[in-house]
């Protein structure tokens, strides 16, 4: 099923853009010979989306975003479920919201015309949010029969670094290829206290607490971009491969992403955009060693949702808007800043699972040479 789903939407973008290139009027584009503007608001895609333009020859960037991630409630494939569901549905603890801010460092530098190299380093901070089994409370032993509890885990995560290269370019359009390997740099290891038996205990935090995935990656992108004298679009393809069980016993499930996005400038250095992004996760697969599925104090019920690999994974489709800002005078010359909102207008989760809400992407972004 995952194989079936990555290859019919490649496929399907692949098509789209081979009978866009042939049929649109050369006319109407921009007449960019360098092929990337960097001057335009728009000749950067929406700040949140990765490896969607090159540099030429000598040129470097650094980059900087804040990514804000909330979500809130629980689903069971597309419904809004209460934390009781889950408490009926066998589980004794049930996760109720997580947020998660992450820190993007990155560098670009291009080799040659064609070709860029990229590195990405990010640093997370998470905290999640439990409801408790009411009749489990009093068994766990915590004082005045607590029916919450908190995890937090932050530190650096895994390491990205990867090739750009432009395929082809023509006309204010070009198609770019990249290659990125993750690697696992980021803890895995990460503890937390958790309601035990007797009371509070350290324990080993389930996949979404942990700071990277464990496993190394491969990250294929494949970006079209399509400028023209006063708006631009662009489409990418990636994927999220993992290509090892990591040491605490499981994988993260693969992930492909499909998505397009417009862009409008509405002066020399200010650019509204729009994107609409479909990404389907596969389930997570193993065991993930340390976190214990079933309380020793009742050994029939289920721990907490997050311990089970059947509720990882679905698909979601968001839509976000967002603004690009290029200084292109004084002293801040050739500085980007950004913002891009995100929410989910759709998701069909694996098992139960918290819903994603709201993601807000800062971010700043310097070239030069
Ligand atoms: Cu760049």
């Amino acid at each position: 099923m995952k194989l079936s789903k990555y290859s019919i939407s490649l496929l399907s973008i692949l098509v789209s853009l081979a009978t866009y290139a042939q049929e649109h009027d050369h006319a109407q584009m921009l007449r960019d010979q360098a092929g990337h503007d960097h001057t335009r608001p728009d000749s950067h895609a929406p700040i949140s989306v990765m490896a969607e333009h090159s540099h030429s020859e000598g040129e470097w960037m650094l980059s900087y975003r804040f990514m804000s991630m909330d979500m809130e409630g629980l689903r069971r494939g597309r419904d809004g479920i209460s934390p009781a569901d889950a408490f009926a549905a066998n589980y004794t603890v049930a996760p109720t919201s997580m947020s998660m801010d992450m820190h993007m460092f990155g560098g670009m530098k291009a080799i040659s015309d064609k070709n860029t190299l990229m590195l990405m380093v990010p640093y997370l901070e998470t905290e999640m949010d439990h409801a408790i089994f009411p009749m489990a409370s009093p068994l766990i032993g915590l004082n005045g029969g607590a029916s919450r509890f908190t995890t937090n885990s932050s530190g650096w995560g895994d390491l990205k670094a990867g090739i750009l290269h432009t395929m082809w370019q023509e006309d204010g359009r070009n198609v770019l290829i990249a290659g990125t390997i993750g690697l696992p740099t980021g803890s895995i290891g990460e503890k937390g206290i958790i309601p035990g038996p007797g009371g509070l205990i350290d324990r080993q935090l389930p996949a979404p607490m942990q700071l990277g995935s464990g496993s190394f990656e491969f990250r294929p992108t494949v970006t079209y971009n399509s400028s023209y004298e006063d708006w631009s679009w662009g489409t990418q393809a990636s994927a999220i491969v993992r290509l090892d069980d990591n040491n605490h016993g499981y994988q993260l499930g693969d992930s492909f992403t499909t998505q397009a996005w417009v862009s409008k400038p509405i002066s020399h250095s200010l650019a509204l955009n729009g994107r609409l992004a479909y990404t389907y996760t596969n389930q997570l697969s193993g065991t993930q060693t340390g976190v214990g599925q079933h309380p020793p104090f009742a050994r029939s019920r289920d721990t907490v949702t997050t311990a089970f690999s059947k509720n990882y994974g679905g698909e979601m489709l968001k839509a976000a808007i967002g603004a690009n800002f290029v200084f292109n005078e004084g002293r801040v010359k050739g500085h980007r800043l950004a913002v891009e909102i995100g929410l989910p207008i759709h998701q069909d989760l694996y098992g139960i699972q918290l819903e994603a809400d709201w993601t807000l992407t800062i971010g700043w972004q310097l070239a030069g040479r």
